[in-house]
């Protein structure tokens, strides 16, 4: 017997690195479940187990700090866990090719607020933008340095160094999200050559609303420290929001919230809404309240 971490899942095939430095192909032995919800495989990259290393089967799962969830599609009650035990999510952005929309910005960092997850974000591809795009990334990363979210402008090919992202990585679980093609597999190719993973393809293409189940893979860092990559999961485990709690999870409408006349408020048309208040003479950016009306009104599936 022997405990490891769980650094690859293909759903019946789990890849386990044992605490000796031994990688085990496993299997699970017998019926592992999480309560209260079906999923796709209980075991998920970041879980620690242990193993029976003469057969190479996961005889028990650890507890878990956390994990993030994914439901398939909004008519399954199907869910896939993408990861386990996460100590922080980075999403990568581009002002062009390709750009991010900023709502994408907004569905990230709320649904890493409602797991409790602190995130960052990374703008990547400066080295390509002219002197309206370096305006649109500065103004990106003013915007929510100011709410606290750590935000590292670079270029992952052209920067001499990107040491302040290696040092925000340094000996931590984090999930990578980000849009296809955005850079994230060429930024962990720089943090570890070992790794040589395919870059510049389309990875798993899935078309508007159609899920894909694919299956996020745990790289190692040389410094220490793990990056799950997570290729064709657009967005990382949209939840199922209670509409009454969104703003909850926008850090500085929260806070603004106090302020309003009715501590029911939803900051939609209320009388005395502090917040309405803050976003007309633009101490909320206007965007950020334009992305919380959005989830407030309009279908989540299309961000899944
Ligand atoms: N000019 C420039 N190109 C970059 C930069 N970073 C990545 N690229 C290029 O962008 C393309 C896509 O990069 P990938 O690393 O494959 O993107 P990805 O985010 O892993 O995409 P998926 O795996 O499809 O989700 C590749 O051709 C990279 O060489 C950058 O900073 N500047
Ligand atoms: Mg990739
Ligand atoms: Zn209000």
């Amino acid at each position: 017997m022997e405990d490891g971490l769980v650094i690859k899942s293909t759903g019946s095939r789990y890849r386990v690195l044992a605490d000796d430095g031994m990688i085990h192909e496993c299997v699970l032995k017998g019926r592992f479940r999480v309560s209260g919800v079906r999923t796709t495989s209980p075991v998920a990259v970041g879980d620690r187990v242990t193993i029976d290393t003469r057969e190479n089967v996961i005889t028990s799962l650890h507890p878990r700090r956390n994990y993030i969830i994914r439901r398939a599609s909004n008519l399954s009650r199907e869910s896939q866990i993408i990861a386990a035990n996460v100590d922080q999510a980075f999403l990568m952005i581009a002002v062009t090719m390709p750009r991010t929309p900023i709502e994408f910005i907004d569905r990230f960092l709320t649904t890493a607020e409602a797991y409790r997850i602190p995130a960052s974000i990374i703008i990547n591809k400066r080295d390509l933008y002219d002197d309206e795009d370096d305006a649109v990334a500065a103004r990106i990363e003013i915007v929510y340095k100011k709410i606290g979210y750590p935000v590292y402008t670079v270029s992952v090919t052209a920067d001499s160094s990107i040491s302040q992202i290696t040092a925000a990585l340094k000996g931590k679980i984090t999930l990578l999200s980000g849009n296809s093609g955005v850079g994230k597999s060429t930024l962990l190719n720089r943090l570890n050559p070992a790794l040589s993973l395919r870059t510049g393809e389309i990875s798993e293409y899935h078309e508007q609303g159609r899920h894909v189940t694919t299956f996020p893979e745990m790289h190692p860092l040389p410094e220490g420290g793990y990056v799950i990559d997570t290729p064709g999961i657009r967005g990382f485990g949209v939840i199922d929001f209670d509409r009454s709690e969104i703003y909850h999870f926008f850090p500085e409408i929260f806070r603004r919230s106090s302020e309003c006349r009715f501590y029911n408020c939803l900051h939609l048309a209320e009388p005395g809404c502090a917040v309405r208040e803050a976003v007309a003479c633009n101490e909320i950016e206007p965007w950020r309240y334009k992305s919380y009306i959005s989830m407030m009104t309009e279908d989540n599936d299309k961000y899944r």
